[in-house]
């Protein structure tokens, strides 16, 4: 009939995550839930952000988180909405927040047994610029009993049952994994108020002349990362450098087009910058099952890296694997690592 082909068998992420239960046959339904009020809460820091300049959110909270940062009204609005929609999805025992302190322990779902980590708007030193910025999260499943205690929350992101972020851009993009499965990638279709899958099974490039970091601290560099930065730039193919300053919009780019993101820890920072519970280990676990690579300044895999507090920070490198493997045999050369 010459009429162009529409679609109609849309693949939401309801639907997704309904199929990936029944999937699991001994599954109680309680990660679903957990999935759904992680969904709510996107669609609703979403909506926030989009007004946030029509009615002046944007501004100062005048108050400051404990990273010292200065606390936008977004962070305090995004950190509201995130604790209520994990709260009361009754699946949550625990969550740990950037912009908390300590881990919220919930004690009217005394039975759940999921612990979140998140950073409900990260990159929000951007947002006035009109940047896009995220929500990073990732999900560990608590043994029988838990109350949601230190040990149950310093773990590898090997014990990671799922991870993925929201980036808040142009549109509202989801990206999902779940242990041992595939990346997947949703868009937000406004109208349908539906994450709608537009990305299944991502798969990076295995390597991409990319290279994403902030070339302010190079005074700061130990000698490997000098190396390293230097011999992208002298390459017959010189590499571009693409930085945005928001980790998911950098991630996202780079999980994408491949290439490599780095926030090194240096001599300013000695234990890195970004945080491993809720930016490194969840991101880290998404570009390995991408088929990237994700490692600490010490060469380490980040997701065996064990945080001692929730806050703890890590340097990091992620990216295609070829891209981080070059980083790891500069440092080899240097005597750091495997
Ligand atoms: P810098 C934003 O504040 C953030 O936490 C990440 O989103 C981003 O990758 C990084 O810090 C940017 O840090 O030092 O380059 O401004």
């Amino acid at each position: 009939s010459g009429q162009e082909k529409i679609n109609t068998d849309i693949f939401t992420l309801t639907r997704y995550l309904n199929e990936e239960q029944t999937k699991h046959k001994e599954a109680s339904g309680d990660f679903t839930l957990l999935c759904h009020a992680l969904q709510f809460s996107f669609k609703s820091i979403a909506y926030y952000i989009r007004r946030a300049s029509l009615i002046n959110l944007s501004g100062l909270a005048g108050s400051s988180n404990i990273t010292g940062d200065d606390q936008k009204k977004l962070d305090v609005i995004g950190n509201d909405i995130f604790i209520a929609a994990m709260r009361s999805s009754g699946r949550v025992r625990v969550l740990v927040s950037e912009e908390e302190e300590e881990a919220i322990i919930f004690e009217d779902n005394p039975n759940a047994r999921y612990a979140v980590m998140c950073d409900p708007i990260d990159g929000s030193s951007n947002l006035d610029a009109g940047v896009a910025v995220g929500t990073i999260f990732g999900i560990y499943k608590l043994e029988e009993g838990a109350k949601g205690s230190k040990e149950d929350l310093l773990k590898p992101g090997t014990e990671l049952v799922a991870a993925g972020f929201t980036m808040y851009g142009a549109s509202a993009q989801l990206v999902l994994t779940m242990k041992g499965g595939a990346v997947q990638g949703f868009t937000m279709d406004n109208a349908l108020g539906e994450f709608i899958l537009t990305h299944p099974n991502m798969q990076m490039p295995k390597k991409r002349a990319i290279y994403s970091c902030n070339e302010g601290n190079t005074k700061y560099w130990e000698e490997p990362v000098l190396e390293w930065v230097n011999s992208l730039k002298q390459a017959e193919k010189p590499y571009s450098a693409r930085y945005i300053g928001s980790m998911v919009a950098d991630a996202y780019r780079t999980l994408l087009y491949g290439g490599i993101f780095a926030y090194p820890a240096d001599k300013k920072s000695p234990k890195g910058k970004l945080r491993i519970l809720y930016e490194c280990a969840p991101m880290a676990m998404v570009f390995e099952q991408a088929g990237g690579l994700a490692v600490n300044s010490k060469m380490q895999r980040m997701l065996e890296v064990v945080p001692e507090g929730i806050h703890d920070r890590s340097g990091i490198f992620l990216g295609s694997y070829d891209e981080v493997q070059k980083v790891i045999d500069i440092h080899k050369k240097h005597g750091i690592g495997a």
